[in-house]
């Protein structure tokens, strides 16, 4: 097994994500175990985890950053990938959620740990969900919606969250902030770190 290799998985293991926990866990089973995959497909840069020969987690590697691509549910279509500093701590991550081949989810972390998630229901290119994290743990998320009318005013829905299971209602808040302000304000949040 290649030592840089199980340095980098390890230090995946800390992430609170816990889509990648299982992914990195399940690639860590697998070498330790020493069902090794296929030689073809394991090497510095890729994994095969479900050994099929087919690769499944890839790694492209930049001047000041690298990239991890995840192929979560095997249809040789990364759908997940993950920006880490040259210091191995992860900066933003893109996930295609439904399988369609297109991002719409994106988290953004500080210190190894994700403090906001933005979804793009619509592929429209402007976030409509927004997930707020504290120390990595969701505690709440919001919607825009947008008014109906001229005589109607935009909102804003927010459902609070425990253990990630949401445990209010909806509840809505008038807003005089048009969608792009109410993207904007949540943009700077990112920008500010
Ligand atoms: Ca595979
Ligand atoms: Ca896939
Ligand atoms: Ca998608």
């Amino acid at each position: 097994m290649d030592s840089q290799l199980i340095v980098k998985l390890r230090n995946k293991m800390s992430f609170n994500l816990l889509r990648v926990k299982l992914v990195v866990l399940s690639a860590f089973i697998l070498l330790s175990c020493g069902q090794s995959a296929q030689q073809s497909t394991q090497d510095d840069t890729s994994l095969d985890l479900n050994s099929d020969g087919k690769v499944d987690v890839h790694y492209e590697y930049g001047n000041s950053s690298y990239i991890e691509l995840v192929d979560r549910n095997f249809d040789t279509v990364a759908d997940e990938s993950h920006k880490f500093g040259l210091d191995n701590k992860i900066i933003k991550s893109k996930f295609d959620d439904d399988f369609d081949g297109k991002a719409e989810t994106t988290s953004f972390y500080k210190d190894g740990t994700n403090y906001l998630s933005l979804v793009d229901e619509d592929v429209d290119g402007e976030p409509d969900l927004f997930f707020v994290y504290k120390s990595g743990v969701l505690k709440y998320a919001e919607k825009y919606y947008e008014r109906t009318d001229t005589g109607s005013q935009s909102k804003v829905g927010r459902v609070e969250f425990k253990f990630g299971y949401p445990i209010s209602e909806e509840k809505f808040k008038k807003t005089s902030l048009t969608k792009e302000e109410f993207v904007e304000s949540y943009m700077s949040k990112v920008s500010k770190l």
